[in-house]
């Protein structure tokens, strides 16, 4: 059997999918004998309550006159040393390369400096390649941070490409999709009861989460929403908050739909929603995974999306749901109505999407990453190997 590790987590901290995946990563490799420590700025979203073998280090960025942004990266990069050397990490994971992938190079060399290596793994979620890593502003950190790792992972075969294309890639990346993270939808049987507190009559309830970005086109979910509350009645329920909802939530009070259309804010637990929901709308511009999808998915409720980035790896199209190009509110209106209204049809997408969750559990996910980890950790001795016989 493989030795059990001591292994240092960063990563945000934050509803969003890379703070989940590596959360509920984290929680799984505590549930198999590992040692998880989480180095974050807030405890993490979904570590709720006391769970075994794991511990959390708050990393603190100190405030100074000085200073009109608080050095997060100088403060995380000393809490990751710390954790390193007192806890006795095997290695480092981090989630999201800006800017945890540099800051990772720089514990990893201070560790050096004193006889202690500490690999650093990161895994690439999305944007920090896509939409923000581009940016001139990260970009050479971003290609230096991946080059520099010791082991790199994306969550799409879509992730491993784009990263290609974009930057002078001279590692290895290995592919490790996402998992439904587990216990999602444990809360079946007040089912109907629930259903009731949305839609008393009887109406279909779509769902949407996101962090409300531009990206997200939340836009394009309310317009589909529109189209098909004209054919039938129907409800929506929005779950999660970023920079557009005031102008979202403004629109549907103008527009008088908020009897219909219902901001639910940030949630801890999406899975209460997506138990009772019959279809989930992402209409996003970019989606290197779709995380929320395997969520809905998990819960047996099929998708509506764009055909973009990931997500074609996630949603069978005219299986687990249908999908469009962006913006294309027409056919994702008609691909809506056409599950909406024809009730054995959308029973056999809820099944069809239950199994295709069921090829992304933990239990066939978190070995992969094991494999890796350990793959990664002989490359060191080998290397040491060959150093000492030099
Ligand atoms: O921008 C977001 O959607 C949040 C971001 C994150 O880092 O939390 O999500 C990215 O990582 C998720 C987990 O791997 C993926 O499921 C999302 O598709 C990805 N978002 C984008 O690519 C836009």
């Amino acid at each position: 059997m493989d030795k059990k590790l001591n292994i240092g987590i960063v990563c945000y901290p934050t509803f969003g999918g890379s703070g989940v995946i590596a959360t509920e990563l984290g929680i799984g490799l505590a549930g198999q004998g590992h040692q998880i420590h989480f180095i974050t700025y807030d405890r993490p979203a979904r570590l709720t309550g006391m769970v075994h073998n794991v511990r959390y280090h708050e990393v603190k960025p100190t405030a100074y006159p000085l200073f009109d942004y608080s050095p997060y990266d100088s403060a995380l990069v000393s809490k990751m040393v710390d954790t390193a050397k007192y806890e006795k990490l095997d290695l480092f994971h981090v989630h999201y390369a800006i800017p945890h992938a540099t800051a990772g190079y720089l514990a990893h060399q201070i560790l050096k400096a004193d006889g202690i290596d500490v690999p650093v793994i990161t895994t690439l979620h999305g944007t920090d390649i896509t939409l923000v890593g581009n940016d001139p502003s990260f970009f050479n950190v971003v290609e230096f941070g991946i080059n520099h790792s010791a082991g790199v992972t994306t969550v799409s075969k879509f992730l491993k490409q784009k990263t290609i294309e974009t930057f002078d890639v001279k590692n290895h990346i290995e592919v490790i999709h996402n998992f439904v993270p587990p216990h999602i939808c444990a809360s079946t049987p007040a089912r109907e009861e629930e259903r009731k507190e949305f839609a008393p009559k009887g109406e279909k309830i779509l769902v949407h989460i996101s962090n409300f970005r531009p990206l997200k086109r939340v836009e394009d979910v309310l317009a589909v929403f529109e189209e098909v509350r004209r054919k039938i009645p129907a409800k929506l329920l929005l779950i999660g908050d970023g920079p557009d909802r005031d102008k979202l939530e403004n629109y549907c009070r103008q527009k008088k739909l908020c009897k219909d259309i219902s901001f639910l804010g940030k949630m801890a637990d999406i899975g209460q929603i997506l138990c009772i929901s019959d279809l989930m709308l992402l209409t996003s511009v970019t989606e290197s995974f779709g995380l929320v999808l395997l969520e809905a998915m998990a819960c047996g409720t099929p998708v509506i999306t764009t055909d973009v980035g990931g997500i074609p790896e996630v949603n069978i199209h005219g299986k687990t749901g249908f999908m469009a190009p962006v913006g294309d509110i027409k056919s994702m209106s008609k691909y809506a109505l056409s599950l909406l209204e024809n009730k054995p049809l959308l029973e056999v997408f809820k099944k069809q999407a239950l199994e295709q969750a069921n090829a992304f559990t933990l239990d066939k996910i978190l070995p992969q990453y094991e494999a890796f980890y350990h793959s990664i950790l002989l490359k060191k001795q080998q290397h040491f190997g060959e150093l000492s016989t030099r």
